[in-house]
């Protein structure tokens, strides 16, 4: 009876290797281990061993038991590990996570008032959305003035339009704030344009205005020219050329020259001037007692020229392998 168990052992470990996937076991627990399984039967036979042999036969069912369940626990074990794949390599370098940074124009915005407030000038803002005495009214832009026209702005029903330059923000800073003022802003402004290397529809502009007692054209070449330096090296030049703009006089438009690919090329970056007097009228400064310098620059441009980005359109098509580069 002893010998016969052994064979037993025997033939349940072997079918229970041959078991070949999870229903498989469970069938072979049923089998063997389960309420009415096999090894519950031998223990029914008990009453045909001699009595002197019962002890000795019940430790050795015992015994089975113990090796049925634990071959049992362990085959289970192994089939669910490999239904679940390969084990994992906590070893092995992960996926890059593809961390994302700031647009270009950006960080050109952050830099570029950066290098103001060094030089004293605090940030300011005003709407993108604005009204036309904030945009042009008065910035001393007659009502039958060309910039004005509809083909060059965009309009919205109902009143207001998007402001085509920052120098709107000129006039809600004067509105609040009784000078002496140092301010720089920079903002979206729109104006419909069409799209080709140099223009885009919708782009940046950086506004500077000191307005105080005694402020000459000679501050504001200074001021041009410290931020040249800061900004594009000590070599930049500044040139500025008379222009014309309604909202100050005289005007001129500011070019810098800055070393592009190993040449030095004088590059064309915004408008410039002293504020009209009466453009302080409007905002109820006495342009007797105080005078101004203002000037708008293009941040598209200047974020061209200093990383060689030849066509103003691939800032604004979210291609990451383009923004990726800087
Ligand atoms: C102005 O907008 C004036 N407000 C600047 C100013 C401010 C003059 C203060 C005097 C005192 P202008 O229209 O020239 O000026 O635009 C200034 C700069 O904006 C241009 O030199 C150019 O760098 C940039 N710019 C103009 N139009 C576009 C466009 N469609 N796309 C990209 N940049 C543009």
């Amino acid at each position: 009876m002893l010998a016969e168990l052994d064979t037993i052992e025997g033939e349940a470990l072997q079918a229970l290797a041959d078991a070949s996937d999870s229903p498989a076991i469970e069938a072979w627990r049923i089998e063997w281990l389960g309420t009415k399984g096999r090894l519950k039967g031998l223990m029914g036979r008990m009453k045909d061993v001699e009595p002197g042999d019962r002890p000795a036969f019940g430790q050795r069912v015992n015994a089975l038991k113990q090796s049925l369940n634990a071959a049992f626990e362990q085959r289970q074990a192994a089939s669910s590990k490999a239904a679940s794949g390969p084990p994992m390599d906590v070893t092995e370098p992960g996926e890059p996570m593809g961390l994302g940074r700031r647009h270009i124009i950006s960080r050109t915005i952050a830099e570029i008032l950066e290098v103001f407030a060094r030089m004293g000038f605090e940030p300011a803002t005003g709407p993108e959305v604005e009204d036309e005495w904030h945009n042009f009214t008065a910035l001393n832009v007659p009502e039958d003035h060309p910039a004005r026209a509809p083909i060059d702005n965009f309009y919205l029903e109902g009143g207001g339009m998007l402001r085509s330059q920052t120098s709107t923000v000129q006039i809600r800073v004067l509105e609040q704030t009784p000078p002496p003022v140092r301010i720089v802003a920079a903002g979206r402004v729109y104006r419909p344009d069409t799209h080709d290397a140099t223009h885009y529809s919708m782009f940046h502009q950086v506004e500077g205005l000191y307005v105080d007692r005694g402020v000459t054209l000679v501050d504001l070449k200074a001021t041009l020219l410290g931020f040249a330096h800061a900004y594009f090296g000590e070599a930049a030049e500044v040139r500025m050329r008379p222009s014309y703009f309604p909202f100050t006089e005289p005007s001129a438009e500011v070019d810098m020259k800055m070393r592009i690919k190993d040449r030095w090329q004088w590059v064309e970056l915004g408008g410039c001037g002293m504020v009209d007097p009466n453009v302080l009228t409007a905002v109820g400064v006495d342009p007797e007692e105080f005078t101004g310098f203002a000037f708008g620059l293009g941040v598209e441009r200047i974020a061209m020229r200093k990383y060689g980005i030849a066509d103003i359109r691939w800032l604004y098509e979210n291609d990451a392998r383009f923004l990726r580069q800087f």
